[in-house]
């Protein structure tokens, strides 16, 4: 019996006086308590004077389950304050040993505990999943000399060069402060405002804008390390590193019409996504990669690697592969540990160092400053979920809800106590040491000028991207900047993608219906045009080969070919992807055989853009029947303009006629007859999407 029908079955019956319920603990059950552990005798009714009051002050149980209730909330955080998170390992595959003496990446094969938190930057606690927005990737390693927090994004660039102009970016991109809207988007005036005047942040407005910014899957997501960092050996020689994770996934993104439905139809959309994958034993795993350099390479290239707004293609400098991270536990709690966990690019481990970018080195400052606001206190490493998973020792003691205190009588050093009680000593040899970077130059505040070129990769990016990635790219900004009221704004931007592609800015003026092209905005300096496409860049290029992992929705009616079913479940079991059932009533459906299946949606509740393909099984009466309902028809017509593959038994033609595209059908809405059938079809939407559908479906294409 599953468990939360045991707790179902055990109300108790009406014991108090007014027939409430009153739950009394049997021999051996625990019993409630209050927070001094007090038993507690009736958890109904405060305590009154007389029948109908008034409510007594002094009922301490009362007032204890108030007051800490009112303080069940911690300040969200500033920015990423909507996430998900998953314990896991990460494990060394490769050692780089000759190149970092960190000791996460020394012996081939072992496991380090980690926990990892997915999050959209803009929106709050309770927003949607599907924002156009970047995705934080921050992942935890405790490791066997201190926690190291590799605090990075879906993305692999910024939108700033320097941490002093986040304040603004953020402000920007969120709510205005006057109308407290709109929520978990970009597009709006001061958002665009702002980026139209700050040309770094072109290179990440094409990343933003492509379908990276609204990810299928936290499962289907890369993560960067964004900035490069550097690897320090046993010799002190550093090396630049930076770092990226790589989905076995694959790469997968939604369409900008289905995000805006899944939002509505499932606001959790990524986090139910992980739990059920996790839960159901599919664990997402990634590649840690490298790309190692020295300051030679970097002085190859006229950007510079300490600008956060750059990458380094991967066609130039591979990415080695050295690790894998795979998340196999969800958490027990939600807030204990993913709320509570605190990330901070500060958190590095003897082997591993900052470098001087300008980005990283404000980060270090904000996170710590963060937590003390969030958590409440300088006690945050006690708390479990951020406690290390190693020794720790040390002479800082007391504040806010200290937990682990020094013991003894000595909590100073140097001290002549002796080692056994003295406490802890430093370790000038196994201890953390900065690289000896030589600092250069005078005290100023100036962007230098290899920092000034901020067109040339964003033009390469869009370049590297398939005609229907480009279009995507076209279709997003065109939607964000008709959403900006002031045209002079929009205008602006536009100015800006003349110097990136002059396509791309013809394409979106005449979205906008900009009456003249606006000249190209003066650049610090002009576009490199000869940089070649990555093919690492696109999306569709490092999409999956197989239909693993993802989700078939069956609409299902009675009378349904029952074999022709259970075929389709069988093959999308061996395919390692799961089903749902959607049906008219969400007690389910009898099959043409007689056998019952239950739905696990209703059909109002399941729209098709929950899943990466449909198939449509009905029987005749069944199809006739869907036909008449009006989210049977969008459910099919929303398939059909997402590009998704469809499967349709003969039955299910009138929701077809009904949805008015059963003229349009393609290639990829396949006949579901037979058992063969539905294994044909299993087979072919490892493909996931039928891309040319969409330019015969949409008037921007056209
Ligand atoms: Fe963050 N960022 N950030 N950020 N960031 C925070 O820290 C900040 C930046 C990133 O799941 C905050 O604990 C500054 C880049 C992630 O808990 C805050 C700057 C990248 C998360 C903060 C940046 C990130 C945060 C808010 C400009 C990708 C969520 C709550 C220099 C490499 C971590 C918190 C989690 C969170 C500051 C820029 C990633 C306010 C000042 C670049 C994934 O401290």
């Amino acid at each position: 019996m599953p468990a939360d029908a045991q707790i179902s079955n055990s109300y108790a019956q009406p014991q108090g006086t007014g027939g409430e319920t009153q739950q009394v603990a049997a021999e051996g059950e625990t019993v409630l308590t209050s927070q001094q552990g007090v038993p507690i005798a009736d958890d109904q009714n405060s305590l009154k004077q007389g029948q109908r009051g008034p409510t007594l002050l002094e009922d301490f149980h009362f007032r204890e389950k108030i007051f800490h209730f009112d303080h069940e909330r911690i300040p969200e955080r500033v920015v990423h304050a909507r996430g998900y998170g998953a314990h896991g390992f990460f494990e060394l595959t490769d050692s780089l040993a000759d190149i970092t003496r960190a000791d996460i990446f020394q012996r081939v094969g072992e496991r380090t505990p980690a926990f990892v938190r997915f999050s959209t930057v803009a929106g709050s606690k309770g927003s949607f999943d599907l924002a156009r927005d970047v995705r934080g990737f921050a992942v935890k390693l405790y490791t066997r000399e201190g926690n190291w927090d590799l605090v990075g994004n879906n993305i692999p660039v910024f939108f700033i060069q320097d941490a002093i102009k986040f304040p603004d970016l953020i402000h920007a991109a969120k709510p205005a402060p006057d109308r407290a809207f709109p929520q978990a988007q970009t597009a709006h005036d001061n958002f665009w405002d702002f980026i139209s005047l700050t040309p770094e942040s072109m290179h990440m407005v094409m990343w933003i804008m492509s379908d990276r910014a609204i990810p299928r899957s936290f499962r289907t997501m890369e993560g960067f390390g964004v900035h490069t960092f550097r690897l320090v050996n046993e010799a002190g020689v550093s090396t630049f590193v930076k770092f990226h994770w790589k989905p076995k996934q694959g790469l997968q993104s939604v369409v900008w019409n289905e995000a805006v439905k899944i939002n509505g139809a499932d606001p959790d959309f990524h986090r139910r996504d992980l739990w059920d994958a996790i839960n159901g034993g599919d664990f997402p795993e990634w590649e840690l990669g490298v790309q190692i350099f020295d300051q030679v390479f970097a002085d190859s290239f006229d950007f510079d690697v300490l600008d956060a707004t750059k990458i380094i293609p991967e066609e130039i400098l591979p990415v080695r592969t050295v690790g894998r991270l795979v998340l196999d536990r969800v958490v027990d709690n939600f807030f204990a540990e993913t709320e509570q966990v605190a990330f901070c690019t500060q958190n590095i481990v003897p082997g591993i160092d900052f470098t001087n970018d300008p980005l990283l080195q404000g980060r270090n400052f904000s996170y710590l400053d963060t937590q003390l606001k969030r958590l409440g206190g300088p006690n945050f490493t006690h708390i479990p979920i951020n406690a290390p998973k190693c020794p720790v020792a040390h002479f800082q003691q007391d504040g806010h809800m200290a937990m682990v205190n020094p013991v003894g009588r000595v909590n100073y050093e140097p001290n002549s106590w002796g080692p056994t009680i003295g406490g802890p000593r430093t370790d000038p040899l196994r201890g953390f040491g900065s690289f000896a970077a030589e600092p250069e130059g005078e005290k100023l505040r100036i962007r230098p000028e290899s920092f000034a070129d901020h067109y040339s990769q964003a033009r390469q990016f869009y370049i590297s991207q398939l005609p229907i990635e480009q279009k995507h790219v076209a279709d997003a900004l065109v939607f964000e900047l008709s959403k900006v009221e002031r045209p002079d704004i929009r205008a602006r931007m536009v100015s800006h993608l003349r110097n990136i592609d002059e396509e791309l800015a013809a394409k979106v003026a005449e979205g906008l219906g900009l009456p003249e092209l606006p000249e190209p905005a003066q650049a610090a300096k002009p576009t490199r045009t000869d940089l070649p496409p990555s093919d690492a860049l696109s999306i569709v290029k490092n999409g999956p080969a197989t239909f693993k992992g993802r989700k078939l929705g069956i609409l299902l009616s009675d009378g349904a070919d029952a074999a022709v079913y259970n075929a389709l479940v069988k093959a999308v079991e061996k395919a390692g992807a799961v089903y749902e059932v959607i049906a008219a009533r969400v007690g389910g459906v009898t099959l043409g055989d007689g056998t019952r299946v239950a739905a696990k949606q209703k059909i109002d509740g399941g729209p098709s853009v929950l899943y990466d393909a449909v198939a449509i099984l009905v029987s005749e009466d069944g199809g006739l029947l869907l036909s008449t309902d009006a989210t049977a028809q969008d459910f099919v017509r929303d398939a059909f303009r997402h590009g998704k593959f469809i499967a349709l038994s003969p039955g299910a033609e009138p929701i077809f006629m009904k949805g008015g595209i059963a003229e349009d059908l393609d290639e990829a809405c396949l006949k579901l007859g037979s058992a063969k059938d539905a294994a044909a079809f299993v087979d072919a939407i490892a493909a996931l999407r039928h891309w040319p559908r969409e330019l015969k479906v949409d008037l921007d294409a056209k």
